[in-house]
């Protein structure tokens, strides 16, 4: 089925935040943020700002009626700042005017003391300053200690990934209404509308059902409005809540990037152990996230980089330990994969750097190491592992022999150019880590008229989950999709969601509206089978339907849909479904986490310009671990999007911030993303269909995050290409692989020797 949002967004009537039509005595906020990165406020004058025309009022953390507080999951961050800043563009100040133009000629008013202190960037400096946001944890599984003496080979290094920006189309932003009696509606561009509501409840100071927080869709969102939705649809509610005005405050893009947080970048060192046949014996790693200047969502970003240390391997031994530093950057935040990629890219340089060591290629030792059935996680879950089928049929298939003789024809014959493979086999685990937020509801009406109307928690972000949950619906109910619309995500008809994350938002909110749906056809059966006089378990509807003993009769969905009315049966239906299951223990950090995996092998193949350090990605080539898809063309469109996003984050995207905390990076001419040039050449999909039980919706398992982790393997196809050119390059495990970085690695000086 096609994506139901397909027409409209292709004729520009799809609608985002800056669609919905102004409303008369609209209001427009801008918030003033710190130009400095560390220190304490100690003069803020607003008194030129607010002479300022169009300038209706400006208010400051004084102005908070409840907790002048938005962290999520530590209390750690101000609305506004009161008297110290963090980090530059925190915001300290928000103007409210009659225009946008004017609140910015306001803005640049605003006059600011502040007394400098000690800016960090670094997180191995914070923490060696003891500047933590949570305690480190660390898992462990066997003894890496006892294990060291029983290694062949031992490597140790370091391992570096950069942050990464969201860029979702759609930049950040809220509109708020006044209601009656202090209720506020707002309509935000945020993964998560229940986010919203408690923090704007805690800031107002009202109860959360004075709170309606209302999403059509985002135009993308890739974490970056998992909790960063909230100040400005926060804000926003400030200006309505002591105004009784309409406010909306739409970001520019650099403004955007300013001031929001992006991946955590992390700075890692590890150390592996083989034995002699390649098995991994042991592995230690510590990871020092960069986690910016409030938790936000750092601490469960560092826990799902443990869950992933170990990427799709079996490892006996196993010693990670995590570090949540805090620095004066903007709190970074979720982004695709949620820390699981900066984990896995650690292991698999361990990896690399083990076969280099050992002159062999990377594969041997990733095909000898695959996790299976069985094995313990370092967490203590055991896998339902598809690792080996992903890997032993992207050989069958790619029949990857040829492209390996190939690239050595290829390498021995070409000065100029030469070509680089990787094998990148991944593995993700399904579930939201807090395993509290493993819940969705789902409200289904079904009209005197035979319509159907959804809610559910899931937001519309692109991902196409709203055409996945009219497909359950008209599974469960056998009628056309037509009959179905999918209804905003509303925090009046949906309550306590969970933002729309983890890649489990179809799993969780299909489960919900299937046993929705489920409730009301069994009503329905029931009342045919009394008009019948057949037991129930002789009717059934297809097709719109109504067969008894299998044979259809008189009697269709709409005619079925008019006697339940005039029956009185109940054509309404709330859902819940909470996964069964799951559990774990953050004391002993061991438990059963995730509801599933999701597995699979990607082949990666790179030519690079030895001359100008560029390269092209000629081809990716992926066998992926479906379960059994649901839609195939959504799915695919997740898989190529996930893997160009994380072709850019390894090798183009470079966020810079100078040692003032300044973003170097702030717009498109200086931050570098993806672009059609970027896309590799080819992409071919195989889909490993599988008809074994799995916990995702109709078997379908869940596609969102775990295909960005293919994109990895592009930067160690980059190294084997440079490798090619040049055998002893010495490359650090350092992303973006950047094309000035190429060129280090083919003519950088070996070694800078002192005179
Ligand atoms: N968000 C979250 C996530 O709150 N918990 C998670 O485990 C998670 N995983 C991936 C992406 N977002
Ligand atoms: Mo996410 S990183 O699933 O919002």
């Amino acid at each position: 089925m096609k994506n139901i949002d397909s027409f409209s967004h292709l004729r520009g009537e799809s609608i985002y935040l800056d669609d919905v039509p102004l409303v008369a005595g609209t209001l427009f906020a801008l918030a003033f943020g710190s130009p400095h990165a560390h220190g304490k406020i100690l003069n803020l004058d607003l008194s030129e700002a607010e002479k300022m025309p169009g300038v209706v009022r400006i208010f400051t953390y004084k102005d908070v009626p409840g907790e002048n507080q938005i962290g999520g999951i530590v209390p750690d961050e101000p609305l506004l700042a009161e008297h110290h800043v963090h980090f530059q563009g925190m915001p300290v100040a928000l103007v409210v005017a009659e225009s946008v133009e004017e609140a910015r000629n306001a803005i640049k008013k605003i006059k600011i003391e502040i007394e400098p202190l000690h800016i960090i960037t670094d997180p191995r400096e914070a923490r060696a300053k003891g500047e933590l946001i949570v305690p480190p944890r660390t898992f462990t599984l066997g003894n890496v200690e006892n294990a060291w003496p029983l290694c062949a080979h031992i490597v140790e290094g370091v391992a570096e990934t950069n942050g990464q920006e969201h860029l979702y189309i759609e930049t950040q932003g809220a509109y708020s209404f006044p209601l009656e009696n202090g209720s506020i509606r707002i309509i935000s561009s945020t993964q998560g509308p229940t986010a919203v509501q408690r923090h704007a409840a805690i800031v107002l100071g009202i109860p959360m059902h004075m709170l309606e927080v209302d999403v059509t869709r985002l135009g993308g969102g890739f974490g970056g409005k998992e909790d960063q939705a909230s100040m400005w649809a926060i804000l926003c509610a400030l200006g309505t809540h002591h105004l009784r005005k309409p406010v909306k405050y739409s970001l520019d893009r650099m403004e955007d990037m300013r001031m929001t947080g992006k991946r955590n970048p992390y700075s890692s060192d590890f150390k592996i152990g083989l034995d002699k046949e390649l098995n991994i014996i042991a592995f230690e790693s510590t990871y020092h996230q960069n986690a910016g200047a409030a938790a936000d969502l750092s601490p469960a970003v560092l826990e799902r980089t443990l869950f992933h240390s170990t990427n799709t391997y079996f490892v006996p031994n196993v010693k990670a330990t995590a570090y949540s530093c805090r620095t004066n950057l903007p709190p970074n935040t979720a982004f695709r994969g949620f820390g699981g990629p900066q984990g896995m890219f650690v292991i698999e340089a361990a990896i690399h750097k083990a076969a280099s060591h050992l002159g062999i290629p990377a594969w041997e030792i990733q095909s000898k190491n695959l996790i299976q059935t069985g094995d313990e996680f370092p967490f203590g879950q055991k896998a339902e592992s598809e690792a080996s089928e992903c890997w032993v049929t992207a050989n069958q298939v790619f029949e990857t022999e040829k492209i390996q003789n190939g690239i050595e024809k290829f390498n021995a014959e070409s000065i100029r150019f030469k070509k680089g493979m990787a094998y990148m086999p991944i593995c993700f685990g399904i579930s939201f880590t807090k395993t509290p937020m493993n819940q969705a509801r789902a409200l289904v009406h079904v009209y005197t008229d035979g319509s159907i109307g959804i809610s559910t928690g899931a937001v519309e972000m692109g991902q196409g989950v709203n055409t996945k949950m009219l497909q359950v619906a008209a599974h469960v109910f056998s009628v056309e999709a037509n009959r179905i619309k999918i209804h905003t995500t509303n925090t009046f008809r949906i309550s306590n969601t969970s933002p729309s994350a983890a890649s489990a938002t179809a799993d969780l909110n299909g489960k919900a509206v299937e046993i929705a749906c489920n409730a009301i056809l069994k009503r329905l059966i029931q009342m045919a089978a009394e008009k019948y006089e057949v037991p129930e378990n002789e009717v059934s509807i297809e097709n719109e339907q109504v067969l008894i003993f299998g044979k259809p009769v008189n009697y269709n969905w709409s005619q079925l849909i008019q006697d339940g009315y005039l029956k009185r049966v109940a054509l309404s239906e709330h859902g819940h479904y909470a996964p069964p299951g799951l559990h774990y223990d953050p004391k002993t950090e061991k438990g059963h986490p995730f509801a599933y995996h999701v597995y699979g092998t990607s082949i990666t193949e790179v030519t690079i310009d030895c001359l100008r350090g560029t390269y092209v990605v000629d081809s990716v080539k992926i066998v992926h671990d479906f379960g059994m898809s649901m839609n195939v063309r959504i799915d695919r469109g997740q898989i190529e999007g996930g893997l160009v996003q994380g072709i850019g984050w390894m090798t183009l995207e470079e966020i810079v911030y100078d040692e003032t905390g300044r973003l170097r990076s702030n717009a498109l001419s200086t931050y570098k993303v993806p672009d059609i040039y970027s896309v590799p050449k080819e992409i071919d999909i195989h889909f490993l269909q599988t008809k074994k039980e799995n916990m995702a919706i109709l078997r379908s398992k869940a596609v969102g995050e775990p295909p960005l982790m293919y994109g990895i393997g592009t930067y160690f196809a980059l190294r084997n290409a440079i490798q090619a050119y040049r055998s002893d390059a010495e490359i650090p495990y350092s992303t973006p692989m950047t094309p000035e970085k190429v060129l280090m690695g083919l003519y950088g000086k070996k070694e800078v020797v002192n005179a």
